[in-house]
């Protein structure tokens, strides 16, 4: 398990001087940023960013994420072009001796939440999900939420919606399989591991579908192209926010299949409704078992990397929500204590 820690580029106020004080980081997860989404990100730019986390002590391994352009998960003709730029981006991230590319194929909307910054009882702040503040969003009159990339104009949100009404869930699979068919061989010759991220929460939204939300769509979709390199981003927070989702279980299928190559350990509260709050890793502070997913980890001989995810802001930190120092550095330090401990006293099998 190599521990890792994402940055968000220069404007993190996160510094990579700080990450590479906590124990046991070995490396940084990270993107280029200003590259409009479909375009080719530049060889050059890659290995910038690389020798600069390198110059602080640190990997650069794994990357999250290399969007997908909202006209490959739509099928349109266009997608051609987008997916051999997508293909020449995956050549010059294996030139730079990148491992992992993270991306996830969920439409419109990356991550949901309905509160960014919701105060919990030991004054500490965290992101939260409502099914019922979700479902009172009226989308025709343009959605505005916490963390929701204003970006889009409400004219033009309005029309990728109106696009997205013909495409339900299988046209959806088969949109993706097309994408997978044509970039999993490209990873296989530059030596990268796709690792497709689950969808956030798991369950559709806004009526648009979503396809990698539980244990059959994960079988479905290793079994679209059966190679190492069409792999999984395993995250606890986002599977373990579907109430029917073993993650443990999940970790020791998959994983044990070579199939996961980057996890995202974190702690949700959530209950029968599906509503959650993102906690602190630990496993009493959440409905997740941490301490048994990681042993399912080392059970299966897991050599991936992970990285603490998200966690609450703590201390008077102010920052990017999720995304402070603090409490992601108390969940680094806490996963590799659990890994150690389950490495000395559980040894692994075969
Ligand atoms: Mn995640």
């Amino acid at each position: 398990m190599k521990m890792s820690f994402r940055w968000f580029g220069d404007s993190d106020p996160v510094s990579l001087a700080y990450i590479r004080q906590i124990p046991g980081m070995h490396g940084i997860v990270s993107a280029i940023y200003d590259v409009p989404v479909g375009e080719v990100w530049p060889t050059d730019r890659i290995l910038d960013l690389k020798a600069k986390v390198e110059s602080h002590g640190l990997a650069l391994d794994v990357i999250e994420s290399v969007p997908v352009h909202e006209d490959i998960k739509l099928g349109k003709p266009s997608r051609d072009k987008l997916i051999a730029n997508y293909q020449q981006t995956i050549r010059n991230l294996g030139k730079a001796d990148i491992k992992v590319i993270c991306y996830n194929f969920m439409p419109v909307f990356d991550w949901t939440r309905t509160s960014l910054a919701k105060v919990l009882p030991d004054g500490s702040t965290t992101l939260t999900f409502s099914t019922r503040e979700i479902e009172a969003v009226d989308v025709s009159k343009g959605i505005s939420l916490p963390g929701w990339d204003s970006s889009y104009k409400p004219e033009e949100l309005k029309a990728l919606l109106d696009e997205y009404s013909k495409i339900d869930a299988e046209k959806l699979w088969q949109h993706l399989g097309y994408f997978l068919q044509a970039i999993v061989p490209v990873a296989e010759e530059s030596g990268i591991r796709m690792a497709i991220h689950p969808d956030d929460p798991p369950r559709p939204i806004f009526g648009l579908p979503r396809i990698v939300k539980n244990r059959d769509d994960l079988e479905r979709l290793l079994r679209i192209v059966d190679s190492p390199a069409n792999g999984l981003t395993l995250c606890s927070g986002s599977l373990g926010a579907g109430p029917e989702n073993n993650v443990e279980a999940l970790v020791r299928e998959f994983g044990g299949q070579g199939r996961i190559h980057f996890a995202h350990l974190r702690n949700v509260k959530v209950n029968a409704a599906g509503d959650f709050e993102e906690t602190a890793h630990k496993s009493d502070c959440g409905s997740l078992d941490m301490a048994a997913i990681v042993k399912a980890y080392h059970d299966v001989g897991f050599e991936g990397y992970v990285r603490p995810d998200h966690g609450r802001m703590i201390w008077g930190e102010k920052g990017r929500p999720g995304y402070g120092l603090y409490d992601r550095a108390l969940g680094a330090v806490y996963l590799n204590g659990l890994w150690e401990a389950v490495s000395k006293f559980a040894p692994a099998r075969g």
